[in-house]
């Protein structure tokens, strides 16, 4: 294995930046301070006036997804390879049984699928049925699997929606165990009417996309979502909040001391819903994901909840179908595979957007880059610090760097870019995958199946508390 040594540059973590060298030895950091040593035969990367950072954490991918009748155009290597291009050296992808496929199965096609990643990755389990196996399973994938977060599609009717029956079961099976259950946040019976009546008023455009899934349904999934988690006492994690609605709900519960943690894609901080009214199909359709791009007003709401510390970490949802794939809605937006990519641009425009406009610092930028991943999915700090004792996962970013970004230069195999042409200034100039420079200024050096698959364990006490909740829930009065 080899050694490298980053130096003169200005390490960043969520908590402070400082001067220093960083020297990483077999795909560990070994040592971060003044003045270091190349130890012989180490390769040195000159960081001077940039910043090294933790390799960015995306929680949220779908790489190689069976999805609407297709797959998505990125599978396990070339999503990796395209996240570590844009300096994300970690992803948490998803594990998506069919109704009453065995969850152990489904994990053991998904882990089968990612063997070919060329960055570390881990899997949320998505739990999208109900019964004592299913119960029983979570138990085994907690205890010897590493996974520590399962997933509800509250969308998606006649498919893999979950109803409030496999919500309560699951959220305290979660509590039980020690891990994190999280939601996609939509009324999936609002969305399969509003639907049907957009399509019986002859609007089969992809702008019938966003007006059957309006903020309210979002806002209305949140919520229930949050209430159940209060009831059984545990925390739980809003992926892609997309509106004001969702956001809002989080901010009230948190207000309330709950433990509710969200989650914000790099698309929905700055792409609003004027692409559906684009004249041209493909484009507007490359633009369908759900919950879908929101009016002017959101975006700006959403980065208030990132400096607020209401919304605590940026993902992508990367999840890409080509013009080919999507076309499969052209006469019925209901049937556009839903998805979009990200994976590489997610850093360079959270920074460009977030930190050149001063909304936050760069050790705030870390924090929703990475960090705040690693805390919420116990893998901190193994992962999203630069500190001895961590992973060798780096990124050097070139604060004066500029780009513009575009499908025609991207590595991710789609076909579109929901951020073609927006110029940004500060990227990556090396990124440190397990201790190998795996890109540097432009020339990605990723090897398929050099990725890891990376454990979470449970956590212990948090969820313990559910004996307390409920005593403080029964007044004493009534209590025998
Ligand atoms: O809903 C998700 O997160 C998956 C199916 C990706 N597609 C999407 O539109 N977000
Ligand atoms: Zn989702
Ligand atoms: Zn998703």
């Amino acid at each position: 294995m080899s050694s490298i040594l980053i130096k003169g540059g200005t390490v960043v973590n969520a908590d402070r930046s400082f001067s220093a060298d960083v020297l990483t030895q077999d795909g560990k950091i070994i040592a971060v301070g003044e003045n270091l040593t190349a130890p012989a035969g180490a390769t040195v990367v000159d960081a001077l006036g940039q910043y090294v950072m933790p390799g960015g954490i995306d929680p949220h991918t779908h790489m190689q997804l069976p999805f609407m009748g297709t797959t998505t155009m990125d599978d396990f290597f070339t999503g990796t390879a395209a996240g570590m291009a844009g300096g994300t050296t970690t992803i948490i992808d998803f594990v998506i049984p069919n109704p009453q496929q065995n969850i152990m199965e489904a994990y053991q096609t998904w882990r089968g699928w990612a063997e070919k990643a060329a960055s570390d990755y881990s899997f949320h389990m998505a739990i999208t049925w109900w019964d004592e196996s299913v119960r029983r399973d979570m138990g085994t994938l907690v205890q010897n699997e590493g996974v520590n977060s399962f997933k509800h599609f509250m969308a998606y009717k006649n498919a893999i929606m979950c109803d409030d029956e496999t919500l309560v079961n699951s959220f305290k099976r979660c509590m039980e165990l020690g891990a994190m259950p999280t939601v996609h946040a939509e009324n999936g019976e609002l969305v399969f009417l509003l639907q049907k009546q957009i399509a019986e008023m002859g609007i089969m455009g992809p702008e019938g996309h966003p007006l059957s899934r309006p903020p309210t349904v979002e806002g209305e999934a949140a919520n229930r979502a949050i209430a159940i988690a209060e009831v059984l006492n545990v925390p739980i994690y809003v992926v892609h909040v997309s509106c004001i609605e969702a956001a809002e709900a989080i901010a009230r519960a948190r207000a309330r001391g709950q433990r509710v943690y969200g989650e914000v894609l790099a698309g929905h901080l700055v792409v609003d819903d004027s692409v559906y009214r684009h004249p041209d199909f493909a484009t507007a359709a490359a633009h369908v994901m759900s919950p879908p791009f929101r009016p002017k007003g959101n975006q700006e709401f959403l980065w208030r909840g990132l400096q607020s510390g209401n919304l605590h970490t940026t993902a992508t949802d990367h999840c890409t179908f080509c013009a080919a794939q999507k076309a499969a809605g052209k006469d019925d937006f209901s049937k556009i595979p839903n998805g979009c990519g990200g994976v590489e641009e997610r850093m360079a425009v959270v920074w460009d957007a977030g930190v050149n406009t001063g909304r936050l610092t760069p050790s705030e930028f870390v924090a929703v880059t990475s960090a705040n991943t690693a805390k919420l999915f116990n893998i901190y700090p193994q992962k999203g610090s630069v500190s001895v004792g961590a992973d060798a996962d780096l990124v050097v970013w070139d604060p004066a760097g500029t780009k513009t970004l575009s499908a025609k230069t991207q590595f991710s195999k789609g076909d579109f870019n929901i951020f073609e042409g927006r110029a940004v200034k500060g990227i990556p100039s090396h990124t440190v995958s397990q201790g190998e420079l795996v890109f540097v200024r432009g020339d990605l050096r990723a090897v398929k199946g050099k990725g890891r698959y990376v454990k979470r364990a449970p956590f212990s006490a948090n969820f313990a508390a559910n004996k307390l909740r409920a005593e403080t829930l029964v007044p004493s009065a009534v209590r025998r």
